[in-house]
């Protein structure tokens, strides 16, 4: 179909394809579990429950998803060049073996290719199939999971080959003449796509850790410039909350074996906690605050509530995939989970989650209910 030279440049090779492969093998790998880990926390299952230390753990873990994650962005794109000549081979395929293999890796190419775009438009805030984004994001990365281990067991022995031929010196000096002059060769192209991820995930990391501020060039959501130093996500005006979040009559209701409505003044007459903790949003940005207000467990025992039941915290916010929460127990009892009533010792913003908001350790910023109306035992 194509001639001989369409594809002329020598780079591309088994030794530059093996290396990529690696590298993104271990981003995927690390990326996919740390997706896993925030997926448990936001679909709990009874069998492995998760805890709620170390404080900081998911803040840790759902940065290096999205660091991995866009790291992955040169990594595959450079991969994808240097295989891209095989997808005008012809035949396209030499046997019944041959054609799967090359559907999987078309498989694996499109699903990967999937992840990185959703990711990064999630990242970007660009929820425009906002009940979509997790569960096909969820989905899919078990197709890539699936496709890596299937094109792995397929190529090992290439694999292995390609990855154990150390020097790619002979390239340099091709007798073509097309790596001396101008051409870059393997090494370059390869230390190039290291510079890449390194540079996409030193400009995002600024969203999370201070020292890096600086940097968040390529992050939406730097907490720097926001009063409280923690970024908003949602506006009370967007949720639709701001009218009912002042009107002055507020009632959080608790259910229970001695189900309560406690008024604004009732909460603050309770014990009074103050916590350092993070919000750290799906989106990979986090941000450190000191919260006060009352536990959580102390509003739940009053009411009676089984200490080893889960509650859901549900918002004043009438819709919104974030309107509601589930509180295992190892986090509805944890002595630094507040309804949270200020936050730097004023009161909480209305766009923070006025009057009351769930701040707990070590879970998704999606599952910190902002405008708790309601607490039921699940
Ligand atoms: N009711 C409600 N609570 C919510 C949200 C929401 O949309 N509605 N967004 C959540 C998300 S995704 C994050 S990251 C945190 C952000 O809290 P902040 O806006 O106070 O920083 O609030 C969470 N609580
Ligand atoms: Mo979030």
């Amino acid at each position: 179909m194509f001639a001989d030279d369409a594809f002329p440049s020598r780079v591309r090779s088994p030794w530059l394809v093996a290396r990529l492969g690696a590298a993104l093998g271990v981003a995927i790998t690390v990326c996919f579990l740390t997706g896993l880990l925030s997926h448990l926390h936001q679909h709990p299952v009874a069998w492995l429950p998760l805890p709620a230390d170390p404080a900081w753990g998911y803040r840790l873990t759902q940065g290096v998803h999205v660091a991995t994650g866009l790291a992955s962005i040169p990594l595959f794109g450079v991969k994808m060049w240097s295989v891209y000549p095989h997808l005008f081979s012809w035949p396209p395929t030499r046997s019944l073996v041959h054609g799967l293999e090359r559907l999987s890796v078309g498989l694996l190419a499109a699903a990967t290719g999937f992840e990185l775009i959703t990711g990064v438009l999630n990242l970007a805030h660009l929820y425009l199939w906002s009940f979509l984004f997790p569960v096909a994001h969820y989905a899919v990365a078990w197709v890539v999971v699936g496709s890596v281990l299937l094109h792995l067991a397929v190529k090992w022995p290439v694999i292995v080959e390609a990855l154990r031929r150390q020097d790619p010196v002979e390239v340099d000096h091709d007798p073509s003449g097309e790596v001396g002059d101008g051409a870059i060769s393997r090494r370059t192209l390869l230390l190039a796509t290291a510079g890449a991820a390194t540079a996409v995930t030193v400009t995002t990391i600024g969203q999370t850790l201070r020292p890096f501020g600086w940097s968040g060039l390529l992050a939406p959501r730097s907490p720097a410039d926001v009063p409280g130093g923690i970024p908003i996500n949602r506006t009370a005006n967007a949720a639709g909350v701001a009218t009912r979040a002042e009107a002055g009559d507020y009632l959080l209701h608790v259910a229970g074996p001695r189900p309560r409505s406690f008024s604004l003044a009732d909460l603050r007459a309770l014990p009074q906690v103050e916590v350092e903790l993070p919000i750290a949003c799906v989106e990979g940005w986090s941000a450190t605050g000191v919260w006060g207000g009352v536990r959580l467990r102390d509003v739940l025992d009053l009411c009676g509530v089984d200490p080893g039941a889960t509650v859901r915290t549900v918002s004043l916010e009438s819709d919104g995939l974030y309107a509601s929460a589930e509180v295992p127990p190892a986090f509805a009892r944890h002595p630094a989970t507040l309804l949270a009533l200020r936050l730097g010792g004023d009161a909480l913003s209305l766009d923070h989650g006025y009057p009351v908001r769930l701040i707990a350790p070590n879970r998704p910023g999606v599952l910190q209910t902002k405008w708790v109306s309601r607490v039921e035992v699940l």
